[in-house]
């Protein structure tokens, strides 16, 4: 790894990498500066079967922080550098470091004394609703054209429910058989919930650009419990404004954990939920009307659509996702139809909270 470390601009020495465990996709290391008051750095393996496309990806990345910190700069906040990360190019000023083996590393700026979290208060929730609004915001303003689609079909829901049929046909793994209830209890659901892409082709619907991966533990905060940074732009992109509000009370306003074995531990948090709604609609100031009378739905669907990827990487017999036991993509698809569930139960307590807001 050192060969590594050598290709990128570190401006000081640092010590060994660190392991560190962030999402299921990418390998990430910790870079400690290795001279006092030096900077540490955050070093991470592109999960290149996943992201085919890494000259793309790096260079949305590029696009989309240079654009937020100019946007900051000429804002004239203080501490830009805490609030938008910074790619180290390589020393021979690429965006990210090929190996002879084809594997793909980059490099950021660690942000230091930067906290994240799996749970969050209302306070909390209420100011990441800002931050994420703000985000978008942000991204309103940058053409939608210089970025490519990392992952192409990315949130295309119907394009999921393909994948789905694909994945149950071939039963790579052997293990439709024994999970085809869960199956049905997809496939019976798939039209209903795929009526953000009905009303895109409608013209009804927006795309603006999203990030895409607005679980909570994406947004770093700094002491105080304020909202600092937005990591994780692999997936920045045009989609629905839906699945960045989604995404975020997928993972926030669940009890439970993503991949809760024990479902009764897995309910809405509506407090959470109405936090979070009051912070982003005040930032979000964009939103049409039908846009803010779909974001119940876009709960919903973000639970669906994680349901249905994990069932789906179960069936292809884990290729996806990291797992952690064998089962566990399984366990992973059945918290999030339980949280689908139960999201389901409260939608009309979410549509009310929703137009009072
Ligand atoms: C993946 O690796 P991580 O945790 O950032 C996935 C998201 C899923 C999430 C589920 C590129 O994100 O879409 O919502 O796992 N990212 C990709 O935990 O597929
Ligand atoms: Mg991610």
């Amino acid at each position: 790894m050192e060969k590594i470390i050598q290709q990128f601009q570190l401006e000081n020495p640092v010590q060994l990498p660190e392991a560190i465990k962030v999402g299921i996709i990418n390998e990430s290391y910790r870079l400690k500066a290795a001279t006092e008051g030096g900077k540490s750095y955050f070093l991470q393996r592109i999960n290149h079967n996943i992201f085919q496309d890494v000259e793309g990806l790096q260079n949305n990345i590029d696009r989309v922080t240079s654009h937020i910190r100019q946007l900051l700069t000429e804002a004239g906040e203080a501490d830009v550098e805490r609030k938008v990360l910074r790619v180290v190019p390589t020393k021979d000023g690429k965006l990210y470091y090929k190996t002879p083996i084809g594997e793909y590393w980059r490099v950021y700026v660690l942000i230091e004394n930067a906290l994240s979290y799996e749970q969050i208060t209302p306070e909390g929730a209420y100011l990441a609703g800002k931050a994420y609004g703000e985000f978008q915001c942000q991204l309103a303003s940058l053409d939608a054209d210089t970025l490519v689609e990392s992952i192409p079909n990315f949130h295309n829901l119907e394009f999921r429910i393909q994948q789905l049929h694909e994945a149950l046909a071939n039963d790579a793994a052997g293990r439709k058989a024994a999970t085809q209830d869960i199956a049905n209890y997809l496939l019976e659901r798939a039209e209903r919930m795929c009526i953000a892409e009905t009303l895109y082709r409608e013209g009804k619907l927006p795309k603006r650009i999203n990030h895409c991966d607005t679980k909570i533990n994406n947004m770093l905060f700094d002491k105080d419990g304020n909202p600092m940074c937005i990591v994780d732009l692999d997936t920045v992109m045009p989609g629905f404004v839906l699945s960045d509000f989604g995404d975020f009370i997928r993972t926030a306003a669940n009890t439970g954990a993503e991949d809760d074995s024990n479902l009764d531990n897995i309910h809405v948090n509506m407090e959470i939920f109405e936090a979070y709604a009051k912070g982003y609609l005040s930032t979000a100031t964009f939103l049409t009307d039908l846009e803010k009378s779909l974001l119940p739905y876009g709960c919903k669907r973000m639970s669906y659509m994680q349901a249905v990827r994990f069932y789906i990487d179960y069936l292809n017999g884990d290729t996806y996702y990291k797992i952690a036991y064998p089962e566990h993509n399984l366990v992973r698809t059945k918290a999030q139809i339980r949280l689908f569930q139960e999201q389901e139960a409260v939608e009309v307590q979410m549509q009310e909270l929703i137009q009072k807001v």
